[in-house]
């Protein structure tokens, strides 16, 4: 885009040429990428270029906090294979935004941030500039790659660079650091259009070695108990029919992690979600697609991974991943769709089932639990407990499967992950690797914004606080997003009392309160209900109109457990084990 037309008279005869700047060399960068929403929160100096890129099309979405925005960018980046772009003015928008980002990179996801900076000159000199920091610094211990742009010629190198950075091999946060001053730098329009750069190919396919192939079916033709578990960089790959084929060819009964849910429907014969302790305790072979072997599987040893010695197959894009907790045995290095691909040509028109003892007994565990949970997903309890209210929405995911569940919180994440079924790949989107409470309301503006979906976020009244201004910003681009807040009146429970004076105990919040005003606030309907009933007919209300909807959902405050299903990992639990 052509910006200004300034007449240049140097010696006669005078020439007229056409100039560009900074402001529209990154639009332009950015659109010549197909990357075309932005999550931000404008102030000095990207005010302008906010105004200007919405000007030239690209879409701009302005939260209340960058926190908010940096988790919209990243969870853009998972649902989209692109990466979400959050910007955030310098210093203190820049750190805001930064948890996000580092957010992005520990769970692989493509996130670029983007942010202004004050001038390099006072900065280097600690003379105390607005907003001053050394941000590329700050930044580059917490993400994959860090950049720092300095000449508006190089803004199509930099944004090519943070581009390629983000989503090829692993996928990662990326930060690009823009200085005022580049903003308003003018050049050549035809020198500055030359100088963009098109990514061509940003992740490239990586082909598994076919040896790593043959090692890894060898490993599971000779397995007697074989189990397949899938993880989020499964969902992210988008490589869903192939993995569906390989799953179903080979027969195994497979594990989801929290969000790959749906990537094969929970409720699919092999699912062994149900059965979650038994398979990991009795598998003999584990594959894991795209899962690390982090705290979330216990590392892969120990108690919940029983006594019988296990030999683990593991697909993954990074090949440091391999041996990270325990040996892996095959280690197949490669993008997820070429790696299964390449295992479903390998696996030939023969291939054997893994023996229907071990395929029975995990049908027969998962059936047994299913039905013990049942009669108490139905309960109409007033005051509603967490089985009762999640009955209902269990229902009605089963009957909206293309909406968009974001949940966290202690007990209202734990139970939600274990009772909602999902039916179809990336519909689940929650806490990740960090188990970080925040991202609730930013990832259901982006996944509304990105898919067009209906969102349904099923948040701990704690959970939600961390982001809950942003329903200010659902209530504004009037978004089809209804938060149901799970009010137990504070963290894990709402019953603690402080022993030694008149403050509130930690963990509880003020009694009773009513989260559904804040909505009417901003001109959103707000719904309290006490009863499953209620709730059903409130969440199905708000999926029909998909006006923004918040209902506070009053839960029994003694519902809860401590830490939710995890109170294992407190430190006070330990010692009362000695
Ligand atoms: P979960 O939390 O669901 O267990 P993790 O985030 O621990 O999943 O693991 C995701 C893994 O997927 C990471 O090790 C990452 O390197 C890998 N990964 C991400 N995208 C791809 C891809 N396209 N191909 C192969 N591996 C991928
Ligand atoms: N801060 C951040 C950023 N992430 C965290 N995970 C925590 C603090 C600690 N934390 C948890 O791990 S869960 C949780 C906190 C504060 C809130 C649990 O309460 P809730 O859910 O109301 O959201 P339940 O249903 O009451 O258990
Ligand atoms: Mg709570």
């Amino acid at each position: 885009m052509s910006a200004v037309v300034q007449s240049i008279s140097s010696a006669a005869p005078e020439v007229e040429r056409e100039l560009t700047d900074g402001f529209n060399l990154i639009i332009d960068a950015l659109k010549l990428n197909g990357l075309d929403t932005i999550y931000g929160v404008p102030g000095i100096p990207i005010t302008d270029f906010g105004r200007m890129a919405q000007a030239a099309g690209i879409r701009v979405l302005s939260f209340r906090h960058e926190q908010n925005a940096g988790y919209a960018a990243s969870i853009a980046g998972f649902l989209t294979k692109k990466p979400g772009i959050c910007l955030t003015v310098s210093a203190p928008g820049f750190l805001n935004g930064l948890t996000a980002l580092a957010h992005a990179t520990t769970n692989c996801f493509p996130m670029i941030l983007i942010s202004g900076s004050s001038e390099r000159e006072i900065v280097d000199l600690q003379q105390g500039d607005y907003e001053e920091m050394d941000q590329l610094a700050v930044a580059k211990p917490l993400c994959k790659a860090a950049f720092r742009v300095l000449h508006a010629q190089d803004i199509g190198i930099g944004l090519a660079r943070a581009i390629r950075a983000a989503v090829s091999g692993r996928p990662g946060g990326v930060y690009l650091d823009l200085p005022a001053k580049l903003f308003g730098q003018v050049m050549d329009a035809e020198a500055g259009a030359k100088s963009l750069v098109e990514v061509i190919d940003a992740a490239p396919a990586q082909l598994p070695a076919p040896d790593s192939i043959r090692r890894a079916l060898d490993v599971l033709k000779g397995a007697k108990r074989p189990l397949i578990i899938l993880g989020k960089g499964a969902a992210y790959a988008q490589a869903d029919d192939a993995i569906r084929q390989f799953v179903e060819k080979s027969g195994i009964p497979f594990l989801p992690m929290s969000m790959a849910k749906g990537l094969l429907p929970d409720l699919h014969p092999q699912c062994a979600g149900a059965a979650r302790s038994t398979v990991l305790k009795d598998s003999d072979v584990v594959m894991l697609i795209g899962a690390r072997l982090n705290w979330l599987l216990s590392h892969g040893k120990g108690k919940s991974w029983g006594d019988a010695p296990k030999k683990f197959i593991q697909i993954d894009i990074e090949p440091k991943e391999m041996d990270s907790n325990v040996e892996i045995v095959a280690p197949v290095v490669g993008d997820i769709g070429s790696c299964v691909d390449a295992l479903l040509a390998g696996m030939g028109a023969a291939w054997a089932a893994p023996p229907t003892d071990w395929t029975g007994a995990v049908a027969k565990k998962r059936d047994e639990n299913v039905a013990k949970m049942a009669p108490r997903l139905m309960n109409n309890n007033v005051p509603m407990d967490y089985h009762g209210a999640l009955g209902v929405l269990r229902t009605i995911i089963k009957e909206r499967p293309d909406a968009i569940l974001v949940n966290e919180g202690a007990n209202t994440l734990d139970l939600a992950r274990g009772i909602i079924d999902m039916y179809q790949p990336r519909k689940r989107l929650d806490v990740g690797t960090w188990g970080v409470m925040g991202i609730g309301m930013g990832y259901a503006v982006a996944a509304a914004v990105e898919t067009g979906n209906p969102v349904l976020a099923v948040e701990g009244d704690s959970a939600f606080g961390f982001s809950g201004m942003e329903v200010e910003t659902i209530c504004r681009y009037q978004l089809p997003v209804c938060v149901v807040i799970f009010n137990n009146n504070g963290i894990y429970r709402g019953t603690d009392v402080n022993s030694a004076g008149d403050d509130p105990a930690t963990t509880v919040f003020v009694e009773n309160a009513r989260y559904d005003r804040m909505m009417e606030a901003f001109g959103g309907v707000g719904v309290n209900v006490v009863s499953p009933d209620e709730l059903k007919r409130a969440v199905n209300a708000a999926m029909d109109s998909r006006k923004p909807t918040l209902i506070n959902a009053v839960i029994d405050p003694t519902a809860g457990s401590e830490s939710g299903r995890i109170g294992n990992l407190n430190p006070q639990s330990a010692l009362k084990k000695k």
